[in-house]
C-alpha cells in the first residue's frame, strides 16, 4: 500500500513539466511520465477529442469556442472520469444527430461512442440487452407485439428475438447512421435485425408513437441514450403517456432509467411521473454494466391498468422457452434468478427516492401503486 502512495505522490507534475515531491522540492519526473507527456491533449485530438494519451475518457468533450479547446465534463455524471485504454480507432464520423466513434479497447473488445459516451462494449453488452430486453418479456404470457425505441445497434431486438410467442417487432430508430455503423462493426449485435418479424422505421420515436394505434403493443423497450442531446424527450411525461396509450391493459415498458449511484434525481423524477401514468405498477431494477457510469444501470418497469404484472416472479421464464435457450448465442448474464435479484434494492435508494419508500411496505409489492 504504502509503495504504491509514494509512487502515486511522485507522479505529481508541475505544468512547466518539473516534478514536485508534494512538500515543494523539484526532482526528476518519473518516465512513465514523460512518456505519457509526450502526446498532448490537443495533438492528441486530431486523432478524437475524447481520446488522450491513448485513454478513451467518457467526461472529456471539445468544445472549439473563439478557435480554444476547452475540455469540460460530461453533465450527466460531473466531477468523475471513466476511462478506457485505446488500442485502435476504427471509426469515427458525424450524423445529422451525434457524432460517433468505434474504437477497439485492450480489455472490453470494439466499444461503441455517441457524443462521447459509451453505448456498449462487446464484452459487456449482454448484461444491459438481455437485461432491458428480459426483463419486460419475461414478466408478460406469451408476447406477441413489441416496440423498441431507439437500439439502432440492434442488440435489443436480437434479445427480443429469441421469444418465440413475438409476432411483430417495431423498432424506431432516429439515426440511421448507428444502424450502419452496427452493422459495419458490431455484427453479432446487428444480427438482431435480420430476424424476419422485425420492422425498421427510422424517425423519431415520439412522433412514431403518437401515430401508434392504441393498445398496439405488448411491450414497449425504451433502449436511448442518455437524456442529453437527441434522447432529452424520452425521459418526459407526454412521451410516457404516449407509450401508456400505445400499449394494450396490462401491457409493460422498460425504459434504461440511468445508475442509482449517480442520478437519483433522475429516477425519482421518472418514478413519479410513471407513477402518474401507469396505472398498474411501476418498479425500478437494476444491473451491473462495468462499463457504464459507476458501472449500473438502472431500468423502470411499469405496466398499464389491466391483468396484473408480478414483475419481480417472471410468469414467462425463459428456462421455459427452449428456443430461447437454444439460440445460437447463448445468454450470458440474465436467467430466472438474476431477474428477481435485479428488483433488490439497496436501502440508500429507497431512501433517496421517496417514492421506493412510500411503496416499501409489506403490505405493497416493491415500486408498486
Ligand atoms: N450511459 C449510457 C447509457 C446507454 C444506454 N443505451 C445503450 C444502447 C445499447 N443498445
Amino acid at each position: 500500500m504504502e509503495d504504491g502512495a509514494g509512487r502515486g505522490l511522485e507522479c505529481q507534475k508541475t505544468m512547466d513539466g518539473k516534478g514536485s515531491n508534494g512538500n515543494g522540492s523539484e526532482k526528476a519526473i518519473p518516465s512513465c511520465c514523460l512518456k505519457a507527456m509526450a502526446s498532448t491533449p490537443e495533438a492528441e485530438a486530431k486523432c478524437h477529442s475524447t481520446v488522450v494519451s491513448g485513454w478513451f475518457s467518457e467526461s472529456q468533450s471539445r468544445s472549439e469556442k473563439d478557435c480554444k479547446k476547452v475540455y469540460f465534463n460530461n453533465p450527466m455524471w460531473p466531477g468523475e472520469a471513466h476511462s478506457l485504454k485505446v488500442e485502435n480507432i476504427l471509426y469515427r464520423g458525424k450524423s445529422e444527430y451525434q457524432e460517433i466513434l468505434v474504437f477497439e479497447s485492450s480489455i472490453y473488445g470494439k466499444v461503441l461512442v455517441l457524443d462521447g459516451i459509451i453505448q456498449l462494449s462487446e464484452k459487456d453488452e449482454c448484461a444491459y440487452q438481455e437485461m432491458i430486453a428480459h426483463l419486460p418479456l419475461c414478466s408478460i404470457s406469451s408476447p406477441k407485439t413489441v416496440l423498441v425505441v431507439g437500439g439502432g445497434d440492434g442488440g435489443v431486438l436480437r434479445e427480443v428475438s429469441r421469444h418465440p410467442s413475438i409476432e411483430h417487432i417495431d423498432i424506431c430508430e432516429i439515426d440511421k447512421m448507428v444502424i450502419d455503423v452496427s452493422k459495419k462493426f458490431f455484427p453479432q449485435l446487428a444480427v438482431g435485425f435480420q430476424d424476419p418479424r422485425v420492422h425498421l422505421h427510422v424517425g423519431d420515436a415520439t412522433e412514431f408513437l403518437r401515430l401508434a394505434p392504441e393498445g398496439k403493443y405488448d411491450a414497449v423497450i425504451v433502449d436511448s441514450s442518455d437524456p442529453v442531446g437527441p434522447a432529452q424527450e424520452l425521459v418526459e411525461k407526454p412521451f410516457f403517456e404516449t407509450i401508456a396509450r400505445a400499449l394494450r391493459p396490462g401491457g409493460v415498458l422498460c425504459n434504461m432509467t440511468e445508475s442509482m449511484w449517480l442520478h437519483t434525481h433522475l429516477i425519482q423524477d421518472m418514478i413519479s411521473v410513471c407513477r402518474q401514468i401507469f396505472k398498474g405498477s411501476v418498479n425500478y431494477a437494476w444491473a451491473s454494466v462495468p462499463t457504464y457510469p459507476s458501472g449500473v444501470i438502472g431500468f423502470l418497469l411499469c405496466s398499464t391498468a389491466g391483468p396484473p404484472v408480478d414483475f419481480k416472479n417472471p410468469v414467462n421464464s425463459i428456462e421455459k422457452l427452449e428456443r430461447a435457450l437454444k439460440h445460437k448465442r447463448e445468454l450470458k448474464f440474465y436467467n430466472s434468478e438474476m431477474h428477481s435479484a435485479a428488483f433488490a434494492l439497496p436501502p440508500f435508494l429507497r431512501r433517496e427516492v421517496s417514492a421506493l419508500r412510500e411503496s416499501s411496505t409489506p403490505a405493497r409489492q416493491i415500486g408498486e401503486k
